[in-house]
């Protein structure tokens, strides 16, 4: 085999390429040190779940046990608030909501906490992706969505002011 057909195999084929840079590393190592480029090119793409479960814990502390979620644009995320504490949700309650990007979370929190009947949640949904529901100790709440585009999104517990400590990244990736 010329030089040139070789590069040709290596940039079309991934799985081969690599089994041909394994057996000809030995007679043409040089072709291998000349393309770098081609070992990005065969690693093999990781495999994607179409669904992915979270479980967030939140407590009595006013505390999640998350700061970041990491998913990939376009799954189905199931995701399961447990409150692991004792205290009722009118004193210690939580949920998880999810913002759009570019929603102001303190904006948000204000809004949602005249919103005490209704869990904090407000009427107005528009800069919401998906949330639970308000619980209280020993209770949970899953909620299933789409992953939504690529990026970085907030999220948070809209109970008032618990906000500033229980708020996290949730990346699509
Ligand atoms: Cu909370």
């Amino acid at each position: 085999m010329n030089y040139t057909k070789i590069k040709s195999v290596f940039a079309l084929l991934t799985i081969s390429a690599t089994l041909l840079v394994s057996c000809n590393k030995s007679e043409e190592s040089t072709v291998v040190t000349d393309t770098p480029v081609e070992t990005e090119v065969v690693t093999p793409e990781v495999v994607k779940e179409d669904t992915i479960k979270i479980t967030l814990n939140s407590n009595d502390k006013m505390q999640y046990d998350l700061s970041e979620i990491d998913v990939y644009e376009g799954q189905t995320v199931v995701l399961t608030l447990n409150h692991t504490g004792t205290m009722p949700k009118d004193a210690m309650g939580h949920n998880f909501v999810l913002l759009k990007k570019d929603t102001d979370m303190a904006k948000f929190g204000e809004e949602a906490a005249k919103f005490q009947k209704e869990g904090y949640m407000p009427t107005d949904q528009s800069n919401i992706i998906a949330h639970t529901n308000l619980i209280g100790g020993g209770e949970s709440d899953t909620v299933t969505f789409m992953a939504p585009e690529k990026g970085t999104y907030d999220f948070l517990c809209s109970f008032p002011g618990h906000y500033s400590v229980m708020k996290g990244k949730f990346n699509v990736k």
